[in-house]
């Protein structure tokens, strides 16, 4: 079996103009990685084009090169090499996976568990908690050189797929890639402030909206809350903004599953996000039940029907999923 990372090290190396793409709504991960790769590239003197269908969230915009990353054009381009990375299924790339003429090789680089390997070359790592430790990999293992601007960039991919190092897909791989982004220049301090120290007022609002009506159910074991339109509207927060509200429900003593439910601005349409605290319930399956996935301990899905449909099938789902765990 050729090893992925070799073989991609190789198209990197060989290849002339690159496309670097990840799934719509990104997350530090997924920018991360974009950016880690793009600034890779560029130094090999490569062209590099990074499209998202959605603009790099505020808080990441301090990352060195974001302004890479654009929306998609209306007329498809040719490229010589695409790179899809931390994307389970082809779809969540978006609007992007139809401005692509011609392409030469297809790179799927991933670490979710419900990834359906679309690509030419798949590298998927279940066991890699972040896509931005397979890049760190890519980048150990492939012989290329690690500049601070990519340090950076997979330190904050890393940190927010972990939590900050707190959940339990860490692992020793990330805390000696952690070890080594530092070693490189990382200044930790500076950059967990802007990542968790530097949140809009906005987001606190709708949180506190949120949290007002959290609730907890099956003796306590499952607690939600929802982010509704009208919220969004009275606190003026944006989408983006959402990322990492499931702890506070997550972070509560007894809870096995959070879930977090958000109406999106097409009527009849909601996403929900779960996090696992038990390593026996699988929020992966629990998400693919409803047409989703992601990892065991966090996963994601849309839905649609009446806000109380969605929220009564997704309890008795989770309900079934703790008792069938035997807990
Ligand atoms: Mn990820």
């Amino acid at each position: 079996m050729t090893d992925p990372c070799l073989q991609i090290a190789g198209l990197l190396r060989q290849h002339q103009s690159f496309l670097l793409l990840s799934h719509y709504r990104p997350d530090g991960d997924a920018i991360g990685s974009q950016l880690a790769l793009a600034i890779l590239l560029k130094a090999l003197g490569k062209q590099v084009t990074v499209w998202n269908d959605d603009p790099v969230p505020a808080k990441f915009r301090f990352l060195p090169h974001s302004d890479l990353l654009t929306r998609p054009p209306d007329a498809p381009r040719d490229f010589d090499v695409v790179i899809a990375v931390d994307t389970s299924t082809w779809q969540r790339v978006g609007v992007a996976a139809q401005r692509i003429g011609s392409r030469k090789a297809f790179v799927n680089i991933d670490h979710h568990v419900s990834n359906e390997k679309f690509a030419e070359i798949n590298w998927v790592v279940p066991a890699a908690p972040a896509t931005g430790q397979i890049v760190f990999d890519l980048i150990k293992r492939g012989g290329f050189s690690l500049s601070l601007d990519i340090a950076n960039c997979l330190y904050a991919a890393i940190a927010t797929d972990t939590g900050n190092f707190t959940y339990a897909n860490t692992n020793a791989a990330s805390l000696r890639a952690a070890a080594d982004l530092v070693e490189t220049g990382v200044n930790v301090g500076d950059l967990c402030r802007h990542i968790y120290e530097s949140y809009p007022y906005a987001r606190v609002q709708l949180l506190q909206m949120a949290l007002a009506d959290l609730t907890m159910t099956d003796r306590n074991r499952i607690a939600y809350y929802w982010l509704t339109n009208d919220m969004f509207q009275r606190s003026n927060a944006k989408r983006e903004d959402t990322e990492g509200l499931i702890d506070y429900a997550r972070s509560i003593q007894g809870v096995l599953v959070a879930v977090l439910f958000e109406e999106l601005p097409e009527p009849g349409k909601f996403r929900m996000s779960l996090r696992s605290k038990h390593p026996k319930v699988d929020v992966n399956s629990i998400a693919r039940h409803f047409g989703g996935g992601g990892h065991r301990e966090a996963a994601g899905a849309r839905l649609s029907g009446t806000p109380h449909e969605v929220e009564a099938k997704v309890v008795a789902t989770i309900s079934k999923a703790i008792q069938d765990a035997g807990l």
